[in-house]
């Protein structure tokens, strides 16, 4: 570890001192800690193993509440943290685990408490034992029910009431930190290249797949570790297809390509879309419909500011102010999804629609309109940060208006 510390320090000084640091993460158990002193509680928190996310498929990746509190990135870790105390038990040494996925940490290594930022390092046979000294004192158990290893919580916990964890860490993790909010405009700086690199590839005759590849490649070249989620690639008809993630069309002039793509920077996630014209201008019925799009999404930045929620109704509703231009063109029945969400750790970030907007709160403002009939879907999407008078808007570097897209789009393939 020390030494991929000084390597970064040489090669990207500018991230690393916005890395969420060791002392952050002691902070935000401290911060669960305090809780549990108040619910008379411990909290049993699994990481994920490499049997769960190994599949061959992807490689191995951490459960995003295990990292929110540990920052830990190695397979089979579980924390316990009581109101007094926080254990990180670790697996023992696996000859066969270390010859195919390499050297890991022990718990017995001296160095483990200093590396990991947890006091109390432990063999993870231990943990039973130290579970069962911990909740003498206490009421309840907290856990992350709905996720991993619930039958182990409850063999664990059958005499003690058992609660899920992701109510008290999912506002905490809805407040970005600084260097939460560092990392996030990484991973947003780096989508965006990749979506000027799709506006100089786009061209008739290309696949989606194509234009796929040319923006994954950016985002694999600077490190980013994958895909926030399945690149959503849509040409003519398939950009009005809201998930569309199949992207082996071909593409044709006269068309639109819906581009919703974004990477996952160490661990944080980006969300973005632009809809372009495939052969470098947008139609006049695109353009009306693009136009009316953006003026709604204009006017729902324009409206975030703390209070303001993701909810359909009322007048706190950033997602009325968007579909009622809409509607008032009459058009809202094809804007037909909800505006946007808390993105972070995961491009779906917990956080409820009815939550009133806070200072550091990441959001998308996505609307959009989708005409099947037309061949015809538009989606701009944004992430936005909360700030404590309005929103500031992280992917503005990347062009919306559509006569500035129209200059950076491709030009020597016109027909
Ligand atoms: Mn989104």
């Amino acid at each position: 570890m020390q030494a991929t510390v000084a390597l970064l320090t040489l090669l990207l000084p500018s991230l690393l001192s916005a890395a969420v640091s060791l002392d952050e993460y002691r902070a935000r158990r401290a911060s669960v800690r305090e809780r549990l002193a108040k619910d008379e509680a411990v909290l049993v928190l699994y990481g994920a193993t490499e049997s769960e996310r190994g599949d061959l498929r992807s490689r191995f990746f951490q459960e995003p509440n295990f990292y929110y509190l540990t920052g830990w990135t190695n397979p089979g870790a579980v924390l316990l943290l009581t109101p007094t105390d926080e254990f990180l038990f670790l697996p023992p040494f696996n000859e066969v685990n270390e010859r195919y996925t390499g050297k890991k940490l022990l718990p017995t290594d001296p160095a483990a408490p200093t590396r990991t930022g947890v006091a109390k390092v432990l063999p993870f046979p231990k943990l039973e034992l130290t579970f069962y000294a911990a909740i003498e004192t206490t009421k309840k158990i907290y856990g992350l029910i709905d996720f991993n290893r619930p039958q182990l919580l409850r063999r664990l916990a059958n005499t003690r009431k058992l609660e899920n964890a992701a109510p008290i860490l999912s506002p905490m993790r809805m407040r970005k930190s600084p260097a939460e909010i560092d990392l996030l405009q990484h991973s947003v700086n780096v989508t965006l290249d990749a979506h000027r690199a799709a506006w100089q590839r786009a061209a008739s005759g290309l696949f989606e797949y194509q234009i796929g590849a040319t923006m994954v490649n950016v985002y694999s070249d600077r490190g980013c570790e994958r895909n926030a989620y399945p690149p959503i690639v849509g040409s003519g008809p398939n950009s009005t297809v809201l998930h569309y993630a199949k992207n082996d069309r071909r593409m044709d002039s006269g068309e639109v390509l819906l581009i919703d793509v974004g990477a996952e920077c160490f661990m944080y996630a980006a969300d973005i879309t632009r809809t372009i014209p495939v052969n470098g201008k947008f139609s006049p019925r695109q353009r009306e419909i693009y136009n009316l799009v953006l003026a709604a999404q204009q006017a729902a930045i324009a409206a975030v500011k703390p209070g303001m929620n993701l909810t359909k109704v009322g007048d706190k509703s950033l997602y009325k102010v968007a579909y009622d231009l809409i509607e008032a063109k009459g058009l809202g029945k094809y804007f037909t999804h909800g505006l946007g969400h808390h993105i972070g750790l995961e491009v779906h970030d917990p956080g409820p629609t009815d939550t009133p907007l806070e200072p550091g709160m990441v959001i998308t403002i996505e609307p959009g309109i989708y005409i099947p009939a037309e061949g015809i879907g538009i989606r701009i999407e944004d992430m936005v940060l909360v700030t404590p008078t309005g929103g500031e808007v992280l992917s503005k570097g990347l062009p919306s208006d559509p006569e500035a897209i129209e200059k950076l789009l491709r030009h020597d393939r016109k027909p």
